[in-house]
């Protein structure tokens, strides 16, 4: 018998995300002593193909949003699943949480139980190996630290009153260290809140921590958020461009899109030639599902009108699937993945949909949800994946910071070997 670790035990609690919602937290106990947990974060504008993740619908207890059933399926299914595999080998631990569940959509323990225990087994192995787990996943080369995106005004489901627009993110890319970056987004943000505050706009904060302002258009929004980065003393475009996610389904209805603040219905054309009028205005370097995820064709236009300007990021669209991506990539949408674990299920998938993205030279931007916990695993896997990229939402709220300082962390235990991604992590823009 050889003393590698296997997994022993494995449990779960249904524990509140950032909404007040119950979610899953999963610990993995390892034959060596080893234990190691994770929690499961929940979106609100989430894709129509993601992993399906189970809530009890019993309304009785949170609204029907309890996950108790999915508590279960991991301290029964998944704990008689996965006891006896090693640890320290991912794939395998991932194809027997898919082989146990069975579906594709993973709707029978539920992607949140199976993305629970398959993060907290990560989590374990790196333990177990004596690594920061950056460098489990992502290998001895690991050293590229995210431009952090931070999303500093909300609206759509995430802030309802503000704009149609769900995200308005500073690009801090700049910037010559994630420190700095991380100064660069927090400086801005509070000049921000001082230029909301004159124009008598509110600074009253969303599910992510950005301002929910109510404005006349989704326009003035950047107008304002481009008078913010010059108030904090820095430079448009040069040193913090801007990045939008206007999760355009969450408006998109019987073939237009509604926005509702600008007053206008308009078509899969017209929206196309809204957003190209806004990337010639505006420093826009990475526009984040402009369409509808089921607008395929007008992802390709989009992207054959665009997507040599900016960068064009699949979220709804792709779900961190590998099948969707392949579909894109076939079909030239977009040129650049939203990577969210939790809409695919297994740390093993997530790796390979980044894997397919790299391949076809599309770039990665790793997520968060819009329902967090003080989970840091994205940070990590940012880093792992060397991708340049990482949304977190604003550098306020607690289960936002938390992974922009794991990045401090990460980029301390780097030393002089980190490097920032910066400009680099927008392949899209050295064409410009
Ligand atoms: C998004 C995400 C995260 P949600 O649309 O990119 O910002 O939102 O988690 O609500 O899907
Ligand atoms: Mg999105």
């Amino acid at each position: 018998m050889s003393n590698r670790a296997v997994i022993e035990a494995i449990s779960a609690d249904e524990i509140l995300d950032s909404r007040g919602n119950p979610t899953v937290e999963v610990t993995v106990t390892l034959s060596s002593g080893v234990t190691a947990s994770a929690a499961v974060p929940s979106g609100a504008s989430t894709g129509e193909f993601e992993a399906v993740e189970l809530r009890d619908r019993d309304p009785g207890r949170y609204g029907g949003k309890g996950v108790l059933s999915a508590v279960k399926h991991v301290n029964e299914q998944i704990a008689w699943a996965l006891t006896g595999t090693p640890a320290d080998d991912q794939r395998l631990v991932d194809e027997k949480l898919i082989a146990a569940d069975g579906s594709e959509s993973k709707h029978v323990l539920g992607a949140n139980a199976i993305l629970g225990a398959s993060l907290a087994c990560a989590r374990a192995g790196a333990v177990e190996s004596g690594l920061p787990l950056f460098r489990y996943l992502g290998g001895a080369s690991a050293h590229v630290l995210p431009v952090p995106m931070f999303n500093v005004l909300n609206g759509g489901k995430h802030g309802h009153q503000g704009p149609d627009v769900q995200e308005f993110k500073l690009v801090p890319l700049g910037a010559p260290t994630f420190r700095e970056a991380l100064r660069y987004g927090a400086e801005t943000y509070h000049a921000l809140g001082a230029v909301l505050a004159d124009a008598g706009a509110s600074t009253n904060v969303g599910d992510e921590g950005g301002y929910v302002p109510q404005l006349p258009s989704n326009a003035v929004a950047v107008e304002l958020i481009l008078r913010a980065i010059e108030r904090a003393g820095y430079r448009p475009g040069e040193d913090i461009a801007i990045g939008i996610d206007p999760a355009a389904s969450s408006f998109y209805e019987n073939g237009h899109y509604h926005l509702t603040r600008d007053n206008q219905v308009l078509s899969s054309e017209e929206m196309i030639a809204y957003w190209a009028d806004w990337v010639s205005r505006y420093p826009l370097v990475s526009l984040e599902d402009p369409l509808a995820d089921n607008d395929w064709k007008g992802f390709a236009a989009l992207t054959r009108e665009l997507g040599d300007k900016v960068q064009i990021v699949g979220d709804d669209l792709f779900v961190t699937n590998r099948k969707f991506l392949q579909r894109g990539i076939d079909e030239h949408c977009c040129n650049s993945i939203l990577i969210k674990l939790n809409q695919i299920g297994t740390v093993t998938e997530t790796l390979d949909t980044a894997e397919l993205a790299f391949s076809a030279g599309y770039t990665c931007l790793v997520s968060h949800r819009s329902g967090e916990t003080e989970d840091t695993s994205i940070a990590d896997l940012a880093v792992a994946l060397g991708c340049g990229q990482i949304k977190s939402g604003a550098p306020a709220r607690g289960e936002r910071v938390a992974k922009y300082n794991r990045l401090l962390a990460i980029e301390r235990m780097l030393g002089k070997d980190a490097r920032f991604a910066g400009r680099e992590a927008f392949h899209q823009l050295q064409r410009r």
